[in-house]
């Protein structure tokens, strides 16, 4: 099993992360305790092997872009221009870019929570797309309908704002796979810790080891739920290690805020899937650095823990490996970050201009029987 990219067993990383937030203090011991973590993981050269310095600075632009659309996204949304609910993937960039660029844009099935905007755009969204769908324009990429939490691609079936409902349909999309003999393809679905608890995971998690789906089921482990850190709300953490164990499924954790370890973990739980044809967990620890939602002022976290969280930037670390290679400069950083950044500016302008749905057009897509 070591062949590949990822030396999981040998090069076990032990990290303890303490959850105390200084709110909770003041109620008592019972709100704080440690988890600690057996990260895998992978090795950067091996890594950037596969990649070369092309894919390895795309990589980079997809991050960038990602954290300029959410951004700008956010401002969007404080100026008027796009309502409902906004959930940002800042901070969390690294494990969809990381999965994406392991297992490839084509092919599989995939599925996510509302926090949807990344995976779209990892999957072929464009961000005048997205942009147009936040605003609720007619070129938007659900027509407007469907707004922040709901974008889709080809392959991609949702944005899915029931917390826990992209469990079940990631595995009916490893079942169809299955049934259709659609042999080297899996079903790819991310779901947020806070969902962990719901009957719906365990359900799931029975039936893909029992069927023995091609399913690859992704943790998301911020460790907030909306405002609930995750020793609050779990009785048996480290969760993916955990439950993994209970169903018989082989399981991966990982540092979701470091791309090369992701992308070793998704490389090699994709070949453990062709092997073995059984799913497989991952847990991807990491935090998100906004609030649960824009709407929350993220209150349950001190400033200090916040500057502290962020010098963990995924995109700062990603970008230091790269450096570390010589394959991009400082100037040429900010370069990037500024023409990602021009992009997105761009693509607001757009979304302006466009048109909302005409109101003719209310009644399509309705299902009446
Ligand atoms: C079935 C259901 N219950 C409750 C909610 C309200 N809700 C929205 S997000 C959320 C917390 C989810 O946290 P987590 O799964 O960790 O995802 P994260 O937001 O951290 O990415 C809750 C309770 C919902 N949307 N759906
Ligand atoms: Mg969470």
């Amino acid at each position: 099993m070591h062949n590949g990219i990822c030396t999981v067993e040998k090069k076990i990383s032990k990290r303890t992360y303490l959850m105390v937030s200084k709110k909770w203090d003041k109620i008592g011991s019972l709100m704080s305790c440690s988890v600690t973590y057996n990260f895998s993981k992978g090795d950067p050269e091996k890594v950037f092997g596969y990649l070369g310095k092309d894919l390895a600075l795309e990589v980079l632009d997809e991050m960038l872009l990602i954290r300029n659309f959410e951004q700008r996204g956010e401002q969007a949304y404080q100026a008027g221009k796009v309502w409902g609910f906004y959930h940002a993937y800042i901070g969390q960039e690294a494990i969809q870019t990381a999965a994406v660029s392991a297992l490839g844009k084509k092919g599989h099935l995939w599925a996510t929570t509302y926090r949807c905007h990344a995976l779209a755009l990892l999957l072929g969204m464009t961000p005048k797309e997205g942009m147009c769908e936040l605003y609720g324009k007619a070129n938007g990429n659900a027509k407007g309908r469907g707004g922040s939490m709901h974008m889709y691609t080809e392959n991609m079936f949702g944005g899915d704002g029931i917390v826990g409902g992209q469990w079940a349909l990631g595995a009916g999309l490893a079942f169809s796979l299955k049934y259709k003999n659609e042999k080297g393809k899996i079903a790819i679905t991310f779901g947020g810790d806070g969902s962990i608890a719901q009957g719906t995971f365990h359900e799931t998690m029975n039936m893909a080891m029992l069927w023995k789906l091609p399913l690859m089921i992704v943790i998301e482990n911020n460790q907030l739920g909306m405002g609930t850190q995750i020793h609050r709300a779990f009785c048996n953490l480290p969760l993916g290690e955990n439950i993994a164990k209970s169903y018989g499924i082989k399981s991966f954790t990982v540092n979701g805020m470091d791309f090369c370890d992701c992308y070793a973990v998704f490389k090699e739980a994709y070949e453990w899937i062709n092997k073995t044809g059984e799913p497989v967990i991952i847990e991807a620890v990491g935090y998100r650095f906004k609030g649960h939602s824009i709407s929350d002022a993220a209150n349950y976290r001190t400033k200090e823990e916040l500057q502290k969280i962020m010098e963990e930037d995924p995109i700062l670390i990603y970008a230091n490996y790269l450096k570390a290679k010589n394959w991009i400069s400082d100037s040429e950083l900010e370069e990037r970050k500024k023409m990602k950044k021009d992009e997105i500016l761009e693509t607001m302008k757009f979304a302006d201009e466009s048109k909302f749905p005409e109101i003719t057009s209310l009644e399509e897509g309705v299902l009446v029987e």
